[in-house]
């Protein structure tokens, strides 16, 4: 049987970019595979976080993956600094890696230049965090990860990471295996479509976030940017607001490019715009309201107990042979 594992840092409200790259598509695995969903508060820290929000908000991202579908009698929901062992591999796999490779990834180059700019400062933590990443997931011997298209060049990092270490110290990690929606979904920013949407951004039009209330959504739709051009037409060089609409219509609707393009052929943004609200409203509205609900019940703590102890339960097995295999041991 397969084997999922992915997680979402609580280091803001959740964005549709979330929702569509990953969390929406952590489901349907639910009927079908042995799943782990995890909410990685300690990849959270590896930019400075303000404690009452970081707890606050690993609470909510618990509730909104079951608002979202996730159900905890098929998957596994826990946190991640509640099982020890994610940071204990995690620091066998810094050990494992090499400085180069770890200050050549994309993220680490953008987070750090932003970082660097915010507080004058890089925390270390920005650098290593795709071995923490990798242990996560080799932890529970998952065979598929499904993340953003944004995440490829950290799943081929935990490849190589697991790759070197049973190299090195004999087969103790399956190599997992990158799962992405078609088409790769990346979402972007509604204000520089030539950036993807996330969490952290600072300016408020640019991201639509998984609880915006219906008038909300309404206003950022309304507001993101489109061109000069005037067709409802996928160009993502020339056209790149358009294509990034088109692109959320898609995940929504289930039609293809063309067929959208044909739905608006001869009319403006105008009726296109409208439309996409009613989807995103349509699809969102129901999370929203469960989503309310869940936050005022006591279900959610005992549901994160049982997922830590199963999660514990699982990592330990392969955290102790990766110990023995590496000489970390004295009995
Ligand atoms: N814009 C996006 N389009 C598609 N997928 C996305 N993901 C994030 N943004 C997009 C996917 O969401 C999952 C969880 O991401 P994360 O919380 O671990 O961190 P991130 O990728 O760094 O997400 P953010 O929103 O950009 O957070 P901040 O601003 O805190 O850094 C991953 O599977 C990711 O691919």
């Amino acid at each position: 049987m397969d084997v999922i594992f992915s997680g979402i840092q609580p280091s803001g409200d959740l964005t549709l970019g979330n929702y569509l790259g990953a969390l929406k598509n952590f489901i349907p695995f639910q009927d079908k595979a042995e799943c782990f969903y995890c909410i990685v508060n300690q990849h959270a820290i590896t930019v400075p976080q303000d404690p009452k929000l970081l707890h606050e908000r690993t609470r909510n991202l618990a509730a909104l993956y079951i608002a979202a579908g996730l159900d905890p009698k098929k998957a596994t929901i826990f946190v991640q600094s509640e099982v020890p062992e994610h940071a204990l591999l995690g620091w066998m796999m810094i050990c494992s890696a090499y400085v180069g490779e770890m200050e050549r990834m994309t993220q680490y180059k953008s987070k750090a230049q932003k970082q660097e700019k915010k507080n004058g400062f890089i925390p270390l933590g920005l650098l290593t965090y795709p071995p923490l990443m990798a242990a996560d997931i080799l932890l529970y011997q998952a065979t598929f990860v499904p993340v953003g298209d944004d995440q490829r060049q950290h799943m081929e990092i935990t490849r190589d990471l697991a790759e070197r270490f049973n190299r090195k110290y004999g087969e103790v990690f399956t190599l997992p295996e990158m799962w992405a929606p078609e088409g790769g979904a990346r979402v972007m920013s509604l204000q520089e479509p030539t950036k993807k949407m996330s969490k952290s951004d600072d300016n408020e039009w640019a991201t639509i976030h998984m609880l915006d209330e219906p008038d909300v959504i309404t206003k950022k739709i309304k507001r993101a940017v489109t061109d000069s051009i005037g067709h409802v037409h996928y160009d993502k060089e020339n056209q790149p607001g358009v294509s990034n609409l088109m692109s959320i219509h898609s995940a929504f609707s289930g039609k293809n490019f063309e067929e959208i393009e044909k739905m608006y052929e001869g009319q403006g943004y105008g009726v296109f715009k409208k439309d996409l609200i009613d989807l995103i409203v349509d699809q969102m509205s129901p999370i929203l309201s469960r989503y309310k609900e869940l936050m005022g019940s006591p279900e959610l703590d005992s549901i994160l107990d049982e997922g830590a102890a199963k999660a514990h339960a699982r990592a330990s097995i392969t955290y102790n042979k990766a110990i023995h295999a590496m000489g970390l041991y004295r009995k």
